[in-house]
């Protein structure tokens, strides 16, 4: 059978496993005659539109009851992919749903391949690509946080502020043929550039202005990559354990435990981390050893935020001395572990040492300053930015972010094309070509492959 955008299709809208209810949404013209074959119940062709209906599922090859269900009933238009959708709300477990998605499928409806509902819902206009992709973060979101930038996205606020600019664009195309048409005025040549020139400057400050929020809005879906650097020993591996609630790595009282870099996902306070537990940093002739303390030293350049663990049990050694001003680069949190121990630190003398950063003092063996940590982490990180920015446009997605470094060079060569004093005719290619970048965004001006390869992504029943 070839597959066709007219099809009825079907899939199980809720994550497989075990849950109070499942979902088996049915979308197309045929929804609601396929399901009233398996529904005993109220006449679903008769009930009014957006109604909730109680019933049962029934086989209608040999009467059986397969479960008891709530039967969702949308008319076309108002529904997610602007089709006659069905959902049936069912209980019975995996089982049971199964064998209902079955039945609707020998019924007369196909299976919905990833992401299908939604490409609906964009082929049909309910939305746009930026807000169809934003429904493919939100099923991704790793936290409560990432899930507000999603939302916000799938509002439309990023494809009002790109729409707003292709328009801006578009204004000042239009006046340039205007005035390539009338070339009799003296001065039209520089006028011309110059409303180019003012137009692209605007266009590309809005544009980096975007790309500036990307960098936070990575750091929401991919969580914010923090190293938990130190030297041996100080604890390292405890407090990755610690964070995680899990025994996740292997923790003994031997210096160089560690040896490879373990990463783990964990949502502290809210703020999603990519927690990155690495070797204690000592000069070591160990092959593997230094191999893992060389991938430590890489840690430390390429992470959003350091963790450095100090064991306040023992003075400061020189390899504490290396690791504090190796990490002076990255924004740091300094971690006084062991304080269960009698002291052998001067606070106020590593105070000064690093630079004022936050110094949290922890006993990660008895769970002390464990809350302190997490709240110190967050609030560093939110008040620093997400928190006074949630209600700025942002951008999260790697092909947004892709096209908009695009559409800024772009604009680049429009105002180095007038610099240079090339001919207006020229630049007006440049700026087209952003403007057409733009469009990619919110699927405005999109290709086929582009399309597909999206809609792919999507899981199942989306
Ligand atoms: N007394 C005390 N011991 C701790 C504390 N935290 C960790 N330890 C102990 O310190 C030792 C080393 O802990 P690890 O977590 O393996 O240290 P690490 O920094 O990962 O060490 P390497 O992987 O070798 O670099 C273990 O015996 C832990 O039980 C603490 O707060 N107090
Ligand atoms: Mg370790």
């Amino acid at each position: 059978m070839v597959k066709t955008d007219q099809d009825t299709i079907a899939a199980i809208s809720t994550p497989v496993g075990e849950g109070g209810i499942s979902i088996i949404r049915v979308s197309g013209d045929d929804a609601l005659p396929v399901v009233q074959k398996l529904f005993r119940g109220k006449d679903l062709a008769k009930v009014a539109t957006h109604t909730i209906n109680y019933g049962h599922i029934v086989d209608p090859s040999n009467q059986q009851e397969v479960d008891e269900v709530m039967v969702s009933v949308m008319r076309a238009p108002r529904t997610y992919t602007r089709e006659d959708v069905i959902e049936i709300n069912c209980h019975g477990g995996l089982l049971a749903t199964n064998r209902i998605l079955q039945l609707v499928l020998s019924y007369g409806a196909r299976l919905a391949d990833p992401g299908e509902f939604t490409q609906r819902a964009f082929i049909n206009g309910r939305l746009d690509l930026s807000q169809a992709e934003a429904v493919m973060d939100l099923i991704r979101a790793k936290t409560d946080r990432s899930m507000d930038v999603a939302l916000h996205q799938l509002d439309g606020d990023l494809s009002r502020l790109i729409r707003q600019l292709r328009q801006d664009i578009l204004d000042v195309l239009a006046q340039v043929e205007v005035n390539i048409d009338y070339p009799e005025y003296d001065a039209v040549e520089e006028m011309t550039s110059q409303m180019l020139r003012e137009k692209a400057t605007m266009v590309k400050e809005r544009v980096s202005g975007l790309l500036k929020t990307a960098q936070q809005g990575k750091v929401l879906r991919d969580g914010l990559a923090t190293a938990i650097i130190g030297r041996p020993n100080v604890g390292k591996s405890s407090l990755l354990n610690a964070l995680l609630h899990e025994d996740k790595a292997i923790v003994t009282n031997v210096a160089g435990t560690t040896r490879d870099v373990i990463e783990e996902y964990v949502n502290v306070e809210g703020v999603p981390l990519k927690l990155i537990d690495t070797a204690g940093i000592r000069h070591t002739d160990d092959q593997v050893e230094k191999i893992g303390v060389e991938r430590s030293r890489q840690a430390i350049i390429t992470a959003d935020l350091i963790l450095l663990l100090i064991d306040q049990s023992r003075p400061l050694s020189e390899e504490d001395r290396e690791l504090i001003t190796a990490t002076e680069q990255t924004p740091r949190m300094v971690i006084l572990n062991k304080t269960d121990l009698p002291s052998a630190i001067e606070l106020k003398d590593l105070k000064t040492l690093v630079n004022g950063d936050p110094i949290i003092q922890t006993s990660i063996l008895e769970q002390s300053g464990m809350q302190e940590l997490g709240q110190a982490i967050s609030h560093r990180f939110f008040n620093e930015g997400i928190e006074n920015r949630q209600n700025q446009v942002m951008v999260t997605n790697a092909r947004h972010i892709g096209l908009l470094k695009q559409v800024e060079s772009a604009l680049t060569e429009v105002l180095s094309g007038l610099d240079a004093g090339l001919p207006v005719d020229l630049v007006q290619i440049d700026m087209t070509t952003a403007w057409n970048l733009l469009g990619e965004i919110t699927g405005d001006s999109y290709q086929d492959e582009l399309l597909t390869e999206l809609f792919s992504q999507f899981c199942l029943g989306k």
